[in-house]
């Protein structure tokens, strides 16, 4: 076997495992449904259903036939299945009666044409499509009902229903469902010629299903109807079907694999396009160079003009905003020195007990009494001010120093990665950027360290928090020794 024929069978044989494991879609389809609450509407109809018969709608359910003898009641969906030849019939139901023994049962229809009454279960007799039969009383004395059966009829068989249909069912299985806690549910499913029927053993309010019937190579009417039906006999039990929800079933159409090559193969196309335009345009612009020197290298130098890369575009951003920063960082210690120096006239102030004098440049202070309470206010909150500011500066400059950082990687990535070697030049702007940085930084963590600072004027947060701290001592202390002689004058 050759190496193509392996590989074809491996292909097939992952292609068989995959489409038994495609899941399946569902679709509820409303209108070939209905489920309590609001079953029914007020006068008693279901929306697309046409209700015959003994059977009575409310709200909380259908009742198709009643513990009352020889009833029969028949709802049929007036809409054909339209919307997929797949489906799945969720079905809840209570079948009760006071005797040990009930009749005659429910059934459950697909058929090619909708149902009148008759005597199948309340239905007619040789249907086209699917019964299912959900059979309460022993008709042939088996000592096996109730049973689930399966009755596939091509329109041509009449049911027999004095064996239970024994010897016409496809499948069938034997669960007692008349007379439980909860309703008994029954999933029906119809996919790809299998016919598949789950029960619940109305046990628990919680469906726990287990199959009944599997059925292959089944084959229903297209576009068929709907149908529920019930009756009884000599013997009666109620018959009421809560949940008759349909839902259309689709195999969920992955194409993964041929979704993605087709854009694969496009841009392959696209890409070798864009290579060879490329490898003209540079064998076109190496001929221009070689027969004009001069203007080659003027054009050159206009395209670096001109041309900006995004890391280098980055780094010009990073320089600007470290630039801002550093100018706000200046006036920042303007500022602070101007605090400080007031600072100092107010510490001279409380030695001399007396007069204060401004600082160069500002007004005399007429009040003997030293500053007011409004200004100690406001110079407070200045401090509170700047102190908040250069928090924030600290975490701007980190961030900066971060993010510069994390560009350097990646362009030394690049140049480890096979890409084209980046230009020096930008390395070492890079490089000057980060030592600017780092230098901020480190002027930031020295603090008053004067030695760090000699370019530069910084002061630490830490130490402007130690002059916000001893200033506000000071002004404490002035406020309290000055109250008390006011006090003292006062009384
Ligand atoms: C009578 C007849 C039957 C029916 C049983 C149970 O024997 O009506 O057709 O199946 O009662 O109701
Ligand atoms: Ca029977
Ligand atoms: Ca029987």
């Amino acid at each position: 076997m050759t190496l193509t024929a392996i590989g074809a069978v491996v292909c097939a044989l992952l292609l068989s495992t995959s489409s038994a494991q495609d899941p399946v879609q569902r679709k509820f389809e409303y209108k070939h449904s209905f489920r309590a609450p609001n079953l029914a509407q007020r006068d008693g109809s279901i929306p697309f259903w046409m209700i015959t018969g003994d059977a009575i709608a409310s709200g909380e359910q259908l009742r198709l036939a009643p513990s009352m003898r020889s009833r029969k009641g028949i709802a049929w969906n007036k809409r054909p299945m339209v919307e997929s030849e797949h489906f799945e019939i969720d079905l809840s139901f209570k079948i009760s009666g006071q005797g040990r023994i009930g009749a005659d049962g429910l059934a459950i229809w697909y058929t090619a044409q909708q149902g009148t009454l008759g005597p199948v279960f309340g239905s007619n007799d040789y249907w086209t499509g699917m019964g299912l039969m959900f059979d309460s009383f022993d008709n042939d004395g088996q000592k096996n009902n109730p049973f689930v059966a399966l009755m596939i009829n091509d329109g041509t068989r009449s049911y027999d229903h004095q064996t239970d249909g024994s010897q016409q069912m496809l499948s069938g299985c034997q669960r007692d469902f008349r007379n439980k806690p909860f309703p008994v549910r029954v999933k029906v499913q119809y996919y790809k010629n299998v016919l598949t029927v789950l029960m619940h053993d109305g046990m628990t309010a919680q469906p726990r299903y287990e199959l009944c019937i599997r059925a292959e190579n089944i084959f229903l009417p297209r576009n068929g109807y709907f149908g529920i039906s019930a009756a009884t006999g000599g013997l009666a039990d109620d018959h009421d079907v809560t949940d008759f929800s349909v839902y259309s079933l689709f195999a969920e159409h992955r194409q993964p694999a041929q979704q993605q090559q087709m854009p694969q193969e496009e841009k392959q196309k696209y890409d070798a396009e864009f290579e060879r335009q490329m490898k003209d345009f540079e064998s076109e612009r190496q001929k221009f160079k070689e027969a004009h020197p001069d203007k080659a290298k003027d054009e050159d130098e206009d395209l670096s003009k001109y041309f900006e890369d995004s890391n280098a575009r980055e780094l010009r951003l990073i320089y600007e905003s470290q630039t801002a920063i550093h100018q706000v960082m200046q006036q920042m210690e303007t500022k602070l020195r101007e605090i400080s120096q007031q600072q100092n006239v107010h510490t001279s102030m409380l030695q001399q007990g007396g007069a204060v004098a401004q600082p160069a440049g500002g007004a005399a202070q007429a009040q003997g009494t030293g500053i007011m309470q409004h200004e100690k206010n406001e110079m407070l909150q200045n401090l509170r001010d700047l102190t908040s500011s250069l928090r924030d500066m600290k975490n701007y400059v980190n961030e900066i120093f971060t993010r510069s950082y994390n560009i350097e990687q990646k362009l030394n990535q690049g140049g480890a990665g096979g890409a084209p070697q980046q230009d020096p030049s930008i390395k070492a702007y890079l490089e000057n950027i980060q030592n600017d940085v780092r230098h901020m930084k480190a002027q930031q963590q020295v603090g008053g360290n004067k030695s760090a600072c000699d370019n530069i004027p910084c002061l630490s947060s830490t130490m402007f928090m130690i002059i916000c701290v001893v200033q506000s001592a000071v002004i404490l202390t002035f406020v309290y020794f000055r109250s008390k002689s006011d006090k003292a004058k006062f009384y």
